[in-house]
C-alpha cells in the first residue's frame, strides 16, 4: 500500500459494492452419552469460552437438546464442525455438531 509513504502513486478506490460474507451459527446437540465435562472442554477449546460461559452453554444444551456455540463464516464454521466431530469420535463420544444459515 502507500501508506508508509514509499512515493508509489495510488489510483482513487472505485467504489463499488462490498457484499458482507453470510453468516452461519455452530450448534451443539444433546445426547445421553457425552460427559458433560467434556461438552465444557468443547466450548473452551474449540469456542475460545471461558469455564463460566461454556458451563452455561453445555447446560442450556443439556435442557433444550440444543444450542449456540457462536457465528461464524462458512468457512470458520465448517473448520469447527469438523474439528469437533473428529475430536468426539476419537474420544468415542456421540457429541454432534452442527452449522446453520443465520
Ligand atoms: N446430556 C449429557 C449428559 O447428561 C450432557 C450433554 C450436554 C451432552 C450437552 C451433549 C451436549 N451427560
Amino acid at each position: 500500500g502507500n501508506g508508509s509513504g514509499t512515493g508509489t502513486i495510488v489510483a482513487p478506490k472505485s467504489k463499488t459494492a462490498t457484499k458482507r460474507p453470510s453468516l452461519y451459527r455452530v450448534l451443539l446437540l444433546n445426547d445421553d452419552y457425552t460427559p458433560m465435562e467434556f461438552v465444557v472442554h468443547v466450548l473452551e477449546r474449540f469456542f475460545q469460552k471461558g469455564r463460566d460461559e461454556a458451563t452455561r452453554i453445555m447446560l442450556h444444551v443439556h435442557h433444550h437438546g440444543v444450542g449456540e456455540c457462536g457465528i461464524y463464516t462458512y468457512e470458520v464454521a465448517e473448520t469447527k464442525v469438523t474439528q469437533v466431530m473428529d475430536f468426539a469420535r476419537k474420544h468415542q463420544h456421540p457429541l454432534q455438531c452442527v452449522m446453520e444459515k443465520k
